[in-house]
């Protein structure tokens, strides 16, 4: 595996490539083109501008998060193939910069869902925080509201405040989009961008839905591994695989995290490991990677992955606020390098247990 940090671009993250790169162990990030819409074409000079300031600071592009998928392809929209064809367009540009992993995702409306964005633990730190009555009792835009006042200034990703605004025509759009509509919708884009992941060698990396249940009445597929499978059988490609992020397949207990690792061998592209802290079912709190600070075991977590042979990218993800920094919730420095540290920590000691 490559420990990677996600990294949000100059002038959109408070987190530098030069505190990046004084992180043991990490070698790349994980960026995006964070102010262009779902939709648009990136420009292959914009993708070069970046992919060099990355290399400056001592590191390089490990990999794509995300290039959204627009709306109209999920509900598939007769207008989908303008965006499939711009989406073609960016992979093209990315494969001829030697960019060859897209974490992507398809989720109705919303990207993650939290109820809290700052919920204090005990030990003072913040962190994201679901709980399923805050869900049942708000509806979409009186959740914005209340959640907005706690993102320290930033705009959070899948929680635009543009897309808020359309909040009620999107929901509308929706409203005839059922699971298995959004499977098709799902194989349609696929079979359509297959042949040019093949041609630049781009593995698609679908992450999953955050919580691995339905919100709002939303359709909601990439949740458990029965889902992901039939995903990776309907377009039975090598470069159709996925992002295995364990707190979001994690959010629901039925999912074991560690057997799902090594049922999806070969088809995991990439990997996102963090820990939760279940309070009850339906509330949990995003706690330190740390084992014993929540509910999830690190070691087995990390052992699956050695034991398929895991190559490509890890990173830590969302780390608690912790030590005043002011960031993004989720995407402060400290508690993520805290996270690379230790989960590097246990990869050291896998290897080294299981060569001896
Ligand atoms: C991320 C997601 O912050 C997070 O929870 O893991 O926002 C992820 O980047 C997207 O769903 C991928 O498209
Ligand atoms: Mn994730």
């Amino acid at each position: 595996m490559e420990m990677t940090l996600r990294w949000f671009g100059t002038g959109h993250d408070t987190v530098t490539l030069k505190q990046i790169r004084q992180i043991p162990g990490v070698t790349g990030v994980i960026t995006t083109l964070y102010d262009t819409e779902p939709g648009e074409v990136w420009p292959a000079e914009r993708i070069r501008a970046v992919k060099d300031e990355v290399a400056g600071a001592g590191l390089h592009i490990s990999g794509i998060e995300s290039v959204n998928v627009h709306d109209s392809i999920k509900i598939g929209t007769a207008d989908r193939d303008i965006y499939i064809e711009n989406y073609i367009k960016t992979l093209e540009n990315l494969g001829r910069e030697d960019i060859h992993l897209v974490c992507y995702n398809f989720m109705p409306v919303f990207d993650w869902t939290r109820t809290e964005l700052a919920r204090r633990r005990p030990d003072g730190s913040t962190v994201l925080a679901y709980t399923q009555k805050a869900i049942d009792a708000l509806d979409p835009e009186s959740m914005f509201a209340s959640i907005k006042n706690d993102a320290n200034g930033a705009v959070l990703p899948g929680w635009e405040p543009e897309r808020m605004a359309r909040i009620r025509e999107l929901f509308e759009m929706y409203s005839e989009v059922d699971d298995e509509k959004l499977f098709c919708n799902l194989k349609y884009f696929l079979e359509a961008i297959m042949p040019v992941c093949n041609k630049y060698d781009i593995k698609m990396a679908i992450h999953p839905d955050d919580p691995a249940w339905s919100v709002f009445g939303l359709p909601r597929i990439i949740i458990n591994l029965d889902n992901i499978k039939r995903m990776m059988k309907m377009v039975d490609d090598p470069h159709n695989g996925v992002t295995f992020c364990a707190g979001s397949y994690g959010t629901n207990r039925a999912n074991d995290l560690p057997s799902m690792i090594r049922a999806l061998k070969g088809r995991i592209h990439f990997a996102h490991v963090r820990n939760l802290k279940f309070n009850s079912d339906d509330d949990f709190e995003e706690a330190a990677h740390l084992s014993s600070d929540g509910s999830f075991d690190m070691y087995e977590i990390m052992r699956a992955l050695y034991d398929i042979g895991f190559t490509g990218p890890i990173r830590p993800d969302h780390g608690r606020m912790i030590w005043d920094e002011v960031a993004m919730p989720g995407y402060g420095l400290y508690d993520r390098a805290l996270g690379a540290a230790y989960l590097n920590g246990l990869w050291e000691a896998i290897c080294k247990s299981q060569n001896s």
